[in-house]
């Protein structure tokens, strides 16, 4: 009796670690796509300018775009736009300095809200222009893309 009950522990245990692995297995962590990147024209006198882009996560675990940098900018920030309590848009750095992307979930960036910055323009965003753009994402590394210079849809 004690042995058969042991027997059964056992076979519950092992049952419990195959259950465990096969869900590691399963587990590939976040996938980000980046789609429809782009920034609105401005001359290089223009001292700032602004990047847009549809953030899709079709992986099963969240991740977050922590920064970006491109030799078009001398420094990149994420920001979000907000409305003062007077009416006015203004714009500041993202809380937190990141922007979640929830796993299964598709993230805007877009004028009037999220969108990262581009600080210093170092070039004329002129229509047709490919800016690259490198994606720092907190768990999907390093991501190169490149963003095209065209008028709002
Ligand atoms: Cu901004």
């Amino acid at each position: 009796m004690r042995r058969s009950m042991r027997k059964f522990l056992l076979l519950g245990i092992a049952g419990l670690l195959v259950g465990a692995l096969a869900a590691c297995a399963k587990a590939q962590g976040p996938h980000i796509v980046v789609e429809d990147a782009w920034g609105r024209p401005s001359p290089k006198v223009a001292t700032a300018g602004a990047f847009y882009m549809t953030l899709r996560n079709t992986g099963n675990e969240d991740d977050a775009l922590i920064g970006a940098e491109s030799d078009a900018c001398g420094t990149v920030e994420l920001h979000e736009s907000f409305k003062t309590p007077e009416g006015a848009m203004g714009m500041r750095p993202v809380e937190g300095g990141k922007i979640v992307i929830p796993a299964g979930e598709t993230v805007e960036l877009k004028m009037g809200g999220l969108h990262i910055m581009c600080i210093d323009k170092q070039v004329d965003f002129t229509p047709g222009t490919k800016v690259q753009l490198t994606l720092h994402f907190e768990k999907s590394g390093d991501m190169p893309i490149e963003v095209e210079i065209r008028q709002p849809k």
